[in-house]
């Protein structure tokens, strides 16, 4: 048993905890008390988040204004203050925080066309309920996550460098990228005009983000909230189209697998729309289709530079891998592109 856990309010005395889930980012541990509740220790990975009080405070605002709107007690996480009445303990710098657990829930790694859309309920609700929380209030956890533009010069910047020697052969690739430099300035010129509005964003949406009611499958909350930062809606709502919407794995090195799918994309515009449609503004809502094909393209560009840099960012598990998954993403927006007069006609018919 972690000595941190004995700083936390528990309603009881641990008598296990356990490594669960299957996340990447954080240490997390199912921890059982001996009156039978069960709580999520988790240690918060300070090589990814630099500023673990400052995301800690994010957290804590966030979640006490989602509180204020869900009625569900299993709809929204639940931290348990240390004794002292803090949100996280921290100790010899390192940051540890509890959770209640949300009980007989369960989390998906792949999804079902209906758990697909179940997701994109819960990224919904959680956008329309914080619609009126000010988003600036929030600390750039990591700063310019989404500035394309910021992306798009770094990857001019890996190219230029070609650390490894890796550029020669990349040719195609990277005048893939070159070749949409005007289309990555879309979303940020239309925020600088005061087109589009800084919200709260979620910067991970993939379905192994929401907890599910075990029985129903219907989605009950919105976890890892880490990456909450002020943003752009279409930028969650695309990252989840570029993860969800794709026939295939990100790292597929079979591309004739890789098809963007439209009615996997239908199916997340309905659920998102059913649930934060009357909170988004117009531009908002006709910048959906770009959101998709803009995160697609930036997490491309960002694999890709990866590659040229020799995998510093992205960890890889065989050589290569960081180009396979810059070549997905590439593959998907190639397909948006011929697919977008539909992906548009989506978002018109479902609003
Ligand atoms: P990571 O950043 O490592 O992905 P997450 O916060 O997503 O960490 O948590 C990892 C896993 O732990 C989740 O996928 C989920 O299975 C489980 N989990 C996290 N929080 C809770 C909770 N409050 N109740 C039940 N399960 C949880
Ligand atoms: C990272 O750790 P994971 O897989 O949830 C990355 C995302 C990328 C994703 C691509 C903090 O997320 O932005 O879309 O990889 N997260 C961070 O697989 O950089
Ligand atoms: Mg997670």
């Amino acid at each position: 048993m972690h000595p941190v856990l004995y700083r936390f309010a528990l309603s009881g005395a641990p008598v296990s905890s356990e490594p669960y889930g299957s996340g990447h980012i954080n240490g997390t541990q199912l921890v059982v008390c001996d009156n039978g509740e069960r709580y999520i220790l988790q240690h918060i990975n300070t090589n990814v988040f630099r500023q673990p009080e400052a995301l800690m405070r994010n957290i804590g605002q966030v979640i006490a204004h989602l509180r204020k709107k869900t009625c569900d007690p299993r709809g929204v996480l639940q931290l348990v203050p240390t004794r002292e009445g803090s949100g996280f303990a921290a100790e010899n710098g390192e940051y540890w925080r509890v959770y209640e657990l949300v009980e007989n829930s369960v989390c998906y790694q792949v999804a079902t066309c209906a758990l697909f859309y179940e997701s994109a309920v819960a990224f919904g609700r959680f956008q329309n309920q914080l619609a009126d929380f000010p988003a600036d209030a929030l600390v750039e956890t990591i700063p310019q996550f989404h500035d394309t533009p910021a992306r798009y010069a770094a990857f001019q910047r890996a190219v230029a460098e070609d650390r490894l020697g890796r550029r020669a052969l990349l040719q195609q690739e990277i005048a893939f990228v070159l070749a949409r430099e005007s289309f990555a300035h879309t979303l940020t010129d239309l925020q600088a005009a005061g087109e589009l509005p800084l919200r709260v964003t979620h910067n991970d949406t993939k379905i192994n983000n929401v907890l599910f009611d075990a029985t129903t499958n219907k989605a009950l909350c919105v976890i890892d909230l880490d990456t909450v930062m002020p943003g752009l809606s279409v930028n969650d709502f695309g990252d989840a189209i570029r993860f969800g919407a794709s026939t295939a794995a990100e790292d597929e090195r079979d591309l004739s697998r890789v098809r963007f799918d439209l009615g996997l994309y239908e199916t997340y515009v309905k659920g998102y729309l059913s649930t934060c449609g009357e909170s988004l503004t117009k531009t908002e809502k006709a910048m959906l289709p770009v959101g998709a094909k803009m995160m697609t393209l930036e997490c491309g560009m960002r694999f890709l530079a990866d590659h040229l840099a020799g995998d510093v960012y992205f960890q890889v598990s065989r050589k290569g891998q960081n180009l396979d998954r810059a070549r997905t993403q590439f593959r998907l927006v190639e397909e948006m592109e011929k697919s977008w007069g539909q992906m548009h006609k989506i978002v018109e018919q479902s609003h």
